[in-house]
Parts: C-alpha cells; structure tokens; sequence
C-alpha cells in the first residue's frame, strides 16, 4: 500500500501528542493543526538535506511559533536528520535531550533559530532573507541561491514588531521569504475574535507583500497556494486555514489544544479518528520510509553544489566567511599606529566611525545599518554603500524607526552566516531593542550594537533620551559584552574585540560628547583584559578609581587633585566589566587594590552593581534618577560628577 501524505502528516501528529504528553507539558495543538503545511513544504519546497545540515545553500526554515517545537523536531526526526532521536523526542523537555521547549538553535542542526518569544523569528527571518539576497549579489547564484520559509502563528502576526519585520521586508522586495501563517483564529484566551479585529491580508499587501490562502488541510490547496507564493516575486505571506489541534475529537479547534497535554482519553479519541492504531512514539516502517526518502531528495543538490563551489574563483572567500572566520592581518594596526601619533579629541561615536572606516576597508562581511540615527550614530562609512531591492550588494541598511526590527533581523544575519551585522541607534532605545538583544545573547550570535549618546552628556534632550539603567542593564545580560569605551584608542580596540568575538553579542556605549584622548600607547590592546591601570598613584597609594567611558578623564582630574593633595590615587579604565570578571583573582586585586586602599566608581549612570567592585565600604558616583534637559556641563554640575563635588567627599572619607 503507498503511504499517503495523510499519514505522513499524522506521523507528526502522533509524535507531538505522544511527546507532550509524556512530557506532561507543551504545546500539542499548532504541530497537529500545521501538520498537513509542513508536510507538503517539506516534500516539494524545502531544499535541505538532513546529512549536511549546515550546507550554505540550504534554505532556512525559522520555527517562528516555537511553542510549537515538536513540529520541528518529529520533521527533523522523520526526514533523517542524526538528531533529534527517538528518544530525544520521548525526552521532550527533560535536561538531557536537545528537544527543549522550545527550539535552540545551539541544542540542534536544523534549528536555525531560538524561537519562542513571540514574532522574534519572523522579524529573524527578515534578517536571513536579506543575508541571502546579499551574499548572492557578492558571491552569484552558483554558491547562493536559496529561500527562507517561517511558520508563523497569529501571535507571531500581532506582535508590534510585526509590523517592522513585515514593513523592512516588504521595502527590501525579499521575494524569496514566504510566511506560512497558521490562521487558526486561536490563541491562549480562546478565539482571536476577542483580542483583534485586523484585516491582515490587507495590512500585508499594503506593506508590499502578496498573499495568498488556502485550506491547510488539502493537499492540492496547499500545493497551489505554495507554489504561488514561490512564483511571486514578492516576500508572500501564506494563509493556511487550519484547525487547532487537528484530529482531536473534542478539543480541536479550541484554545484547549494550545498548551496543554490532551490527556489520555481524547488521545484514545484521536487515534481512532485518524485511523493511527499505533503504539506511542512507534511509527510504521512504511511511513518512516517515506519520510526517509523524502529527507533524500535533497542531496543531489547539495552534491551539485559541492562540486561548483569547487570549481569556484570565490570559494575560499565564501569559505572563510561562512565560517566566520576574520581575514589575515590585523585590521587595525596601522589605523590606531596612526592615531597614536595624534590622538584627537572626538566624541566616541567620532571614534567608532573613524575605527569602522579603516574595519569595513578590510572586512567585506561588515554589514551596518542604523534605525534613522545614521548621522547620529556615525555608523556609515564610505565603504558601506546603502543595500536595497535594486542593489543588494550594498552593505548598508537604512533601517528606518523600526530598532526592535533592526535588532532581530541582525540576529538573522548573523545566524545565516556570512556577514557580521551592525547598527544603531540611541542607547536609551535599547529598550525597544531588548528583546532581540537577548536573543542575540542566548543564541551567541555576532551581533554589533553601536549605541550612541550613552549618558547625561547627550544633554539638552533630557530624561528620555538620557541612558541611567542601560548599560548596567545591559550588563546583567548573560553573554553580551557592554563596552564603554574612554578615548579614540579604547573605541578601535574594543571594535576589534567585539568583531574577534565569535559566539556572541557586543554592545558599545558610546558619547555624543567629545573626550579628550587618555591613551598614547597602542601596542597592545589593553582593553581585552576588560579594566586596565591607566595611571599609576605618583604618592603613597591611597585610592584607586575606577571608571568608565566618559567619567574616566573626570577621574584622571580627580587623581590628579588627589596627587596634589598629598595622596595617591590610581585611575583603572573598565570598558567592559565582564571581560574584567574573566580574569584570575591576581589580576583583579592588583587592579583595584586590597588592604584600606578606597574604592571609587564613576559612571554617569546608575551606581546599582559598582559595590561589586568598590566593596560596600567604597564610594560610588552616578545618577540614580532619572536625567534631565539642560546643556551638559550644567547638567555633570546638577549631578554632582564634577572634580569639585567629589575630591572632597573622597579626602573625607579617607581622612
Ligand atoms: C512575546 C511573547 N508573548 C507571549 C508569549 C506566550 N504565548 C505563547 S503562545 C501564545 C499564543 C500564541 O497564539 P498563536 O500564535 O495563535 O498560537 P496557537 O495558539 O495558534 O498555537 C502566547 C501568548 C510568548 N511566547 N511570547
Ligand atoms: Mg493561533
């Protein structure tokens, strides 16, 4: 008998509701509602090929409804892929298999994203459709000629980040992203007639999308509708009718099927309603031959692939770059060698331009952007010429006010590989950005956020736009360097630190005020060990005062009071505190000295987390409220960050 797609589909089916079950946790009814969708976009449209789940060329398929995870993982399964196994998916949820919750693009090949936060692997897609489009200007269709697909959920399609995802792609004409949205008119609360009344073909058409419908329980309709959607030059959305939970006799088409395990009775019930007679997590050989054969179909391009890309004048620099790997030489050397020599007083944003001019010369995988902020943010450079729908060789992106988009599609590149994204905006909006930031964190993707106007020293905007919690916020994030650089010199080198870094986020915090220049050495870069003894206390050693940034020349003019006053005072640069937590405790209590020496921190932000490094018995300036509007030497004085306001606090605590 041949095995029908029905089966195949059901095969899914019965994997999701076996696991979740056994898991007694999940999400059973979106993998049992899209079952049919994904089995059809795995036969005939997905290129992919389970024994080379990296291949270059293979398209990405983003999980963007993650709480749906066991649908990736019973496609991964059943279409041959080593992982997950069998008992992986009887393991759903438990420590030891990579069937986590929700899919983690570090826990298996074939997850290309951590999805799970609503709407994020959408916006993510984004990202890899313009990653695709790019490296296909750059390097020809023979190495880069793919799609990227997205499942989405209407959760997905009503987050507010949505509509920047759905707008950038629709400017950007990424015709080779298509949107299977699991229109099941469900959500947690119950029908999505409670929360929403949206036309969202409409909304998508008008941002330059086309879409298209179909049942998502018939093959020819599904077939159709993606073949369309392939066909249209356009990024398509596809609106797949489905029901909820699919083949459950009392609980599909109801929020009951979302999150919950079906339970054993209505399990019995959906066995026999699709015909599947079969032992939990037991599927049929003849089934699992079909699914196998089809996990097949992809290698002869893949070999295809192989042997152009031997035979290619490019290969060895596709090679590099999609392995992430930087050029020989040292992209900066001559560049700081030469502000050594003259160290100007710049803005560090000024800096960042300067150092990114003499980085993106050298590095063609720099891919940068702002959200509006361009001339703000100093974040393009004759070298990056704008991307866009006529021209995607371009290497910058006019992202428009969408940050938390701007974000999320950063993660996108940075996950299909081939390019190391960049872009800004003003710190405060990182805010808007966090979501992503963090995910760029979990995912230890190469992402670079250039975040400018870093404190009060913006000035005259005021307290919304004046950064008080962020950088040490930012901080508090697992795997995300935050770097504050002090001077021109400390911005190239920790730009160069955060482009070295292969298996995570970077954030630069960066002033629109200029700074005087601090370092005149640069033969090695002192701000890898993350804080660095800037001077040295000429008297007997009395103080040591650490700060960050823009406070770091303030603090030079405190020590200076300090040395003049009879007592020594040594100044340690922290542009960035985790990477100073990474070193041995020799190094750490050298720095910032033991035994009655006073610790001082200065940071024109919050002075939550310094005792970590001053001790409780230190002293801490910052600001712990909010900002306000005035120019901004007004504004130091109004906070009290001035020479004047703090050497006499300080030569009373010591005495
Ligand atoms: C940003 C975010 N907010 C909330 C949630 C919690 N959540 C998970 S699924 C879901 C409902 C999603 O509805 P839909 O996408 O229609 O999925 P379906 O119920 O159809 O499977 C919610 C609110 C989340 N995962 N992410
Ligand atoms: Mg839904």
């Amino acid at each position: 008998m041949t095995v029908t797609e029905k089966s195949m589909a059901n095969a899914i089916r019965a994997l999701a509701m076996d696991a979740v079950e056994a898991a007694n946790s999940g999400h059973p009814g979106m993998p049992m509602g899209m079952a049919d969708v994904a089995t059809v976009l795995f036969s005939d449209h997905l290129k992919f090929d389970p024994k080379a789940p990296k291949w270059a060329d293979r398209d990405r398929f983003v999980l963007s409804a993650g709480h749906g995870s066991m649908l990736i993982y019973s496609l991964l399964h059943l279409t041959g892929y080593a992982r997950p196994t069998l008992q992986d998916i009887r393991d759903f949820r438990q420590l030891s298999s990579p069937c986590a919750g929700h899919p983690e693009n570090f826990k298996l090949e074939g997850v290309e994203t951590t999805t799970g936060p609503l709407g994020q692997g959408f916006a993510t897609a984004v990202g890899m459709a313009v990653a695709e489009r790019h490296l296909n200007a750059v390097f020809g269709d023979d190495l880069v000629d793919h799609k990227t697909w997205v499942i989405a959920g209407d959760g997905c399609l009503m987050e507010g980040i949505n509509h920047e995802a759905v707008g950038l792609a629709g400017h950007l004409g990424l015709g080779r992203l298509n949107v299977l949205w699991d229109d099941n008119g469900i959500t947690i609360d119950g029908k999505t007639d409670l929360s929403t009344s949206e036309d969202i073909p409409a909304r998508y058409r008008a941002s330059g999308w086309h879409v298209v419908s179909c049942d998502g329980h018939d093959y020819d309709d599904i077939r159709k509708a993606l073949g369309e959607a392939e066909a249209d030059p356009r990024p398509s959305l596809i609106a797949c009718k489905t029901v909820i939970g699919y083949g459950a006799p009392t609980k599909q088409g109801t929020a009951a099927t979302h999150g919950a395990p079906l339970g054993g009775e209505e399990i019995a019930g959906t066995r026999a309603a699709l015909a599947w007679d079969h032992e939990p997590f037991v599927i049929p050989d003849d089934i699992m031959a079909s699914w196998r054969q089809l996990g097949k179909k992809g290698a002869a391009a893949r070999a295809d692939w192989e042997i152009r890309l031997g035979g290619h004048a490019q290969a060895a620099e596709f090679q590099r770059r999609m392995a992430g790997d930087l050029p020989d030489g040292d992209a900066i050397k001559a560049y700081l060698e030469g502000l050594a020599q003259d160290p100007p007083k710049v803005a560090t944003r000024k800096a960042s331009e300067m150092a990114l001019g003499a980085i993106t010369e050298v590095l063609p995988e720099m891919l940068g952007g702002s959200a509006d902020l361009t001339g703000s943010n100093n974040t393009k450079t004759s070298f990056t010429k704008p991307l866009t729908k006529d021209d995607y060789s371009g290497r910058y992106i006019y992202y428009g006010i969408r940050e938390f988009g701007m974000a999320a599609a950063m993660n996108g590149m940075a996950l299909h590989g081939g390019i190391i994204p960049y872009g800004g905006t003003f710190l405060v909006f990182t805010d808007y950005c966090r979501g992503a930031m963090r995910l760029s964190a979990i995912q230890n993707a190469r992402v670079i956020y250039v975040m400018t106007h870093d404190s009060i020293g913006l000035g005259e905007d005021g307290p919304t736009h004046q950064p008080i919690e962020h950088v040490q916020s930012l901080r508090l994030m697992p795997n995300m360097l935050v770097f504050r650089p002090a001077d021109a010199i400390e911005t190239a080198e920790c730009w160069m630190l955060a482009i070295q870094r292969e298996d995570g986020p970077s954030t630069l915090a960066l002033t629109r005020q200029g700074l005087a220049p601090l370092r005149h050495d640069v033969s090695i870069n002192l701000c890898e060990k993350g804080a660095y003894r800037l001077k040295a206390a000429e008297g007997d050693k009395r103080v040591v005062l650490i700060a960050t940034g823009s406070e770091v020349s303030l603090a030079m003019d405190i020590a200076a009071t300090l040395e003049t006053a009879g007592h020594g005072a040594d100044v340690v640069s922290m542009p960035c505190a985790e990477l100073f937590d990474a070193q041995d405790e020799a190094y750490k209590s050298d720095l910032l000295g033991t035994g009655g020496i006073l610790r001082v921190s200065i940071e024109a932000g919050t002075t939550i987390g310094w005792e970590r490094y001053t001790g409780l018995d230190g002293m801490r300036f910052g600001i712990d409220g909010f900002g306000a509007s005035a120019p901004i030497d007004d504004l130091y004085a109004h906070f009290g960050l001035t020479v004047d306001a703090i050497t006499p606090q300080i030569l009373k605590k010591i005495g």
